[in-house]
Parts: structure tokens; C-alpha cells; sequence
């Protein structure tokens, strides 16, 4: 099954949204594999936001994500990264629409609650960079024949 990452970030905690948003993907029926608390420093930031590193805004996104500590999860499924990304919805929250994590519990393009995989690549580099292979789970949910269908797992 794929896999993708995703972080709780510090609007999250801040706003004690942990619940709510981790419910999202558990109640999708995404399966929850790997889970820590840890802060962000400048070295994670920057590898983790390198993509951004030309941005005006990039020294405002570290400090934002060095504010509080973050959760940080992998999860698994069918299709996982592109599900969790359209649950996720688009970057600025007032923008992403109804339904979606970010529509429904954001008002920011920067405080947006939640970090998701953009590909299958960065998917396993990001988990790579907060997991080692032992904190992440290998189990069988007891729903799971319910959740998909015979052939589709
Ligand atoms: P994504 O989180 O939807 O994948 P990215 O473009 O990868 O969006 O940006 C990473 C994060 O950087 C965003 O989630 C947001 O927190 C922050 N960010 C992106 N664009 C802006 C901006 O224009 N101003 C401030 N923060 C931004
Ligand atoms: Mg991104």
C-alpha cells in the first residue's frame, strides 16, 4: 500500500486542532503507521522547505514552524498521497474549498494546519526524514475488509 507523510503544525497545536484534523484521515479510512512529536530547528526547516528557499516569505515559514513543536505522522492506503492531498485542499486556506482540512479550519495561505506529501517520492524522502524504519507500524486495522473491497487490496 502507498504511503505519505504528514505534519500537524504549529497552528495546529496552537489552535488544539490535533484531534479534528487526525480524525480527518482516520475517518477516510486511512490507515495511521507512524506518529512522534518533535520542534523543528533551522537545519529541518530548511531541508524540509528547500523547494522554498528562494521565497520572500522563506524566513517567515521557518520561524512559524520553529514556534512550537509539530506532529508528525505517516499514514498508508490506496492512492494515499493523492487522497490525503485532496483532503489536504490548496495552500491558502480561504482559497481551498468546503470540505477540505485547510477550507474548513484555515484562514491562511502560512497557517495552514497541515503539511501532505506532493508525490510518491517526496513522500518516502519525508518519511525517510522523520522515521526510522522501527517507529513505523506494520498492522491490520480491524475494519479493513470493510473499508476496501477484495480487489482493491
Ligand atoms: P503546500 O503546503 O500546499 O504543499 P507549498 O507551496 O509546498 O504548499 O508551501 C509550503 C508551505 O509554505 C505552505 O503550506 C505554507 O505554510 C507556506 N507558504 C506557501 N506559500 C506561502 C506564501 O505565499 N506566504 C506565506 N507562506 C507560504
Ligand atoms: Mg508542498
Amino acid at each position: 500500500m502507498e504511503r505519505t507523510f504528514v505534519m500537524l503544525k504549529p497552528d495546529c497545536l496552537n489552535r488544539a486542532m490535533l484531534g479534528k484534523v487526525i480524525s480527518r484521515l482516520e475517518e477516510k479510512g486511512l490507515k495511521l503507521i507512524g506518529m512522534k512529536m518533535l520542534r523543528f530547528n533551522d537545519a529541518i526547516a530548511k531541508e524540509h522547505y528547500a523547494h522554498l528557499a528562494s521565497k520572500p516569505f522563506f524566513p517567515s515559514i521557518v520561524e512559524f514552524m520553529k514556534r512550537s513543536p509539530v506532529v508528525a505522522t505517516a499514514w498508508e492506503g490506496k492512492d494515499a498521497v493523492e487522497v490525503v492531498r485532496k483532503a489536504v485542499g490548496a495552500t491558502n486556506g480561504r482559497e481551498a474549498p468546503p470540505g477540505t482540512i485547510r477550507g474548513d479550519y484555515s484562514m491562511s495561505v502560512q497557517a495552514n494546519l497541515i503539511h501532505a506529501s506532493d508525490s510518491k517520492e517526496t513522500a518516502k524522502k519525508e518519511i525517510g526524514r522523520f522515521f526510522k524504519d522501527e517507529e513505523l507500524f506494520e498492522w491490520e486495522p480491524a475494519a479493513i475488509s470493510y473499508t476496501y473491497s477484495a480487489s482493491e487490496v
